[in-house]
C-alpha cells in the first residue's frame, strides 16, 4: 500500500490516509476493514516480544566480554511425542528440535558446539550471512567434528528474522538435529505483537513396536509440532485482542500448508527476514516449504478455541500408516537387512515388508468388510473391540486413555454394507479421547473429549475474552515449571 500511497500522495498531492486511496480504487468494504484490523493494532510503543516456542523452550546464555556465549550440545535424546508414544531422536541439549536462541541485531554471538553423538557432524546456520568459516559445512568449510570434538563459530549478527540451525548431515536432520535461531530487530517492528510464537515442523517414521525413527523411510506416521503429536501439543494462549505473531519453521521431509481458524493473517516475513509492509499478502493458509519460514501475523479479535493445523489431510492424524505389511502383528522391522529391504520395496522376498508371507497391507483393508481377508491393519479394523485387539501395542499403553464408549447411533446399523466404511469411525472420537493424559494449564476448559479429535500437527489459538485469560495465565504461573518456555508470556502477565 505504501508504494500505491506515495504514488498518489506525489501525483495527486493527497495528504490523505490509504483508507480515501482504497475508496479511490474502489476497494470492498471487507477489504479494507482486514487492512485496518493489520495495520492499526498496536500504534503504541513498540518493543521486541521474545519468542516463544512451545514445548521446547529458549537456550540460555552467559556473557563473556561483549559476547553472547551459547554452548550447544548434539546427543541422543529420549523424547515423549505422545502420551502413547517416547522415541530415540537426535537433538540438541536434550531436546528434538533444539532450544531456540534468541539474540539482537548487532550482537556478538559465540556458539560453543560439543558433538556427543556416536558420529561426526557440524552445524550449518541457515540463511546466515556470514563467513564460510561458520557455513558448517562438513569436510568443505570445515572438518567434520567428531565424536567428543567441539568446534567455535562466532557472529557479528547484522540480519534480523527467523532463521534456523541444523545438522548438515541429511539423515541426522531428519533424526531431529534442528532448532530456530531468531535475531531481534534492532528497531522494533510496526506495529509490534503482543505474542510471538515459533511452530517447527516435523515428521517421523516409528515403527508401532520400535522408537527408533527410520530416517530412510519416506512416509510418516507420527506428524509434530515442537516435537509433540497433537492432542499432545500445547496450545497457543493469546487475550482477545493480541496481535499475534506466528513464526513457522519447516526443516522435514514434507512441505506443510498451515491453516487457521476463524482469523485471516497477513505473511510478514520468510526464511530471508521481513517482508516491506506492501509486500504483505493475506490469507487463512501458508504454504510452508522445506527449509522455509513463514511469519505470519493477525489481530485475534475472534474469542474461541480455533484450530491451526496442517491441511495435508495424512498430517492430521497419528499412527495413520501400517508402514508396510501387517506391523501389528509381528514383532517389529527384521532387521539387518539391506537398504531395498529396509527401503520395503520388495515382494517376493522371504522376510521383505512386503513380501509373501507378509502379504499386502499397506494403508486400510481393502478387502471387503467383514470377509475373511479384511485382516486387522492399524486402521482397518470392523468394530472398536477389533480395532483394540489389532493394536496390541496401543492397548498395552493405554492405561491413561479415558476410552469413551462409543454411543449407540453413532455407526448405521447398515455401515458395513456402506462402500468405503469406514473411515474415521474408529480413528476419530471418543474412544479416542485422552484429556487426562496431555492435561497441562494450557488445556483448561476445553470441550470434554476434545483430545478425541486432535492428531497429528494440530493445535488451538486460543483466543480467550480477559477473565478467561487471566484464569489460564494463573494456572499456568501456579504450574511453576522449570524452563518454562512460556516464561517471557507469564513474566509480562
Ligand atoms: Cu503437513
Amino acid at each position: 500500500m505504501n508504494n500505491r500511497r506515495s504514488f498518489l500522495q506525489s501525483t495527486l498531492g493527497l495528504g490523505a490516509a490509504w483508507l480515501s486511496a482504497s475508496k479511490l480504487f474502489g476497494e470492498t468494504e471487507q477489504n479494507t476493514k482486514l487492512h485496518e484490523r493489520i495495520h492499526q493494532a498496536n500504534s503504541g510503543p513498540a518493543f521486541n516480544m521474545p519468542v516463544v516456542t512451545t514445548d521446547i523452550g529458549d537456550m540460555p546464555y552467559t556473557m563473556d566480554g561483549n559476547a553472547k556465549v551459547f554452548h550447544l550440545t548434539a546427543e541422543v535424546v529420549k523424547q515423549k511425542i505422545s502420551p502413547l508414544k517416547t522415541i530415540d531422536a537426535w537433538g540438541f541439549n536434550g531436546s528434538a528440535p533444539g532450544p531456540t536462541i534468541q539474540v539482537n541485531q548487532g550482537d556478538h554471538v559465540r556458539v560453543v558446539f560439543e558433538n556427543r553423538l556416536p558420529e561426526p557432524t557440524s552445524i550449518h546456520w541457515h540463511g546466515f550471512e556470514d563467513t564460510i568459516q561458520n557455513d558448517g559445512q562438513p569436510g568443505i568449510s570445515q572438518p567434520p567434528v567428531k565424536p567428543g570434538g567441539r568446534f567455535v563459530y562466532e557472529f557479528d549478527i547484522h540480519q534480523a528474522g527467523t532463521y534456523f540451525y541444523h545438522s548438515h548431515m541429511a539423515m541426522q536432520e531428519m533424526a531431529g538435529m534442528l532448532g530456530a535461531f531468531i535475531m531481534h530487530p534492532k528497531e522494533p517492528y510496526r506495529p509490534h505483537c503482543d505474542k510471538d510464537f515459533l511452530i517447527h515442523l516435523q515428521e517421523y517414521a516409528v515403527l508401532p513396536n520400535n522408537t527408533v525413527p527410520n530416517t530412510m523411510n519416506m512416509e510418516f506416521n507420527w506428524l509434530l509440532f515442537n516435537g509433540q503429536a497433537g492432542p499432545a501439543t500445547t496450545p497457543l494462549i493469546v487475550r482477545l485482542g493480541d496481535r499475534v505473531r506466528i513464526r513457522f519453521v519447516n526443516l522435514g521431509m514434507d512441505h506443510h500448508p498451515m491453516h487457521l481458524h476463524g482469523h485471516t493473517f497477513y505473511t510478514t516475513g520468510t526464511e530471508g527476514g521481513r517482508i516491506p509492509e506492501a509486500g504483505w499478502w493475506p490469507g487463512n493458509t501458508v504454504l510452508v516449504g522445506v527449509a522455509q519460514a513463514r511469519d505470519v501475523e493477525f489481530v485475534a479479535n475472534n474469542p474461541g478455541d480455533w484450530m491451526i493445523h496442517c491441511h495435508l489431510p495424512h498430517h492430521m492424524m497419528n499412527q495413520m500408516s501400517s508402514q508396510a505389511g501387517k506391523m501389528t502383528r509381528t514383532a517389529g522391522m527384521p532387521a539387518g537387512g539391506d537398504m531395498n529391504t529396509g527401503m520395503g520395496m520388495l515382494t517376493g522376498a522371504s522376510g521383505a515388508p512386503m513380501g509373501e508371507d507378509y502379504g499386502p497391507a499397506l494403508g486400510r483393508g481393502l478387502g471387503g468388510v467383514g470377509n475373511a481377508s479384511d485382516t486387522p491393519s492399524t486402521n482397518g479394523p470392523l468394530s472398536e473391540q477389533k480395532a483394540m485387539a489389532a493394536m496390541p501395542g496401543m492397548q498395552h499403553d493405554m492405561g491413561n486413555m479415558q476410552m469413551g464408549q462409543m454411543e449407540q447411533g453413532d455407526i448405521a446399523k447398515n455401515a458395513n454394507d456402506v462402500p468405503n466404511f469406514p473411515q474415521d469411525a474408529y480413528m476419530e472420537g471418543p474412544m479416542m479421547a485422552m484429556d487426562e493424559a496431555v492435561e497441562r494449564p494450557e488445556n483448561y476448559g476445553l470441550n470434554p473429549g476434545w483430545s478425541g479429535f486432535m492428531q497429528g500437527m494440530m493445535t488451538f489459538v486460543r483466543v480467550l475474552p480477559p477473565e478467561k485469560y487471566d484464569e489460564v495465565i494463573a494456572r499456568m504461573k501456579q504450574a511453576k515449571r522449570s524452563n518454562d518456555p512460556y516464561s517471557a508470556i507469564l513474566e509480562r502477565a
